[in-house]
């Protein structure tokens, strides 16, 4: 009895260790994690770029919801990279971790771009929403150039 309190004590003292932004049961979780807050930003943003591209109607109120909808997700992703999250179902390279540093900061460069589209989604302006587009479509293309197999 006093073993299992032991380790159940361990076990909580190495959780509240951790940010609560990096708690995986598995490395397949935290993939599946990345992947999906990748996929439901991509939507979102996707959206906007259809608008931007004059694909899909321009609707202002859904282009400041779904760019603010991608500029909140934009910031999840990056606690599924944790160590031990590079194998599995993932196309997610090596790189990212030999050289974490450039690749927190094409995080962040993409991160600050999505900011920037929500601010001109928000304004209702499209030669602005296009203009951000461009800049975040920039963003996700030259981290996924150097950090995600084809
Ligand atoms: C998207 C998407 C990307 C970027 C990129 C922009 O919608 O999935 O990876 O835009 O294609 O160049």
């Amino acid at each position: 009895m006093k073993k299992i309190i032991a380790l159940c004590a361990t076990g909580l003292a190495l959780t509240l260790a951790l940010p609560v932004s990096a708690q995986f049961a598995k490395p397949e979780d935290a993939i599946k994690y990345r992947k999906n807050a990748l996929f439901v930003m991509q939507q979102n943003f996707g959206r906007v770029a259809g608008m931007a591209a004059g694909k899909i109607a321009f609707d202002p109120k859904v282009a400041a919801e779904s760019a603010a909808s991608a500029e909140f997700v934009s910031k999840l992703p990056w606690a599924g990279f944790g160590p031990g999250t590079d194998k599995g179902e993932t196309k997610a390279k090596p790189e990212i971790w030999s050289d974490k540093a450039k690749f927190d900061d094409n995080a962040g460069k993409m991160q600050a771009e999505m900011t920037k589209l929500a601010a001109a989604a928000k304004s209702g302006n499209l030669d602005a929403i296009k203009t951000a587009v461009n800049s975040t479509g920039g963003t996700c293309k030259s981290c996924h150039d150097d950090f995600r197999a084809k």
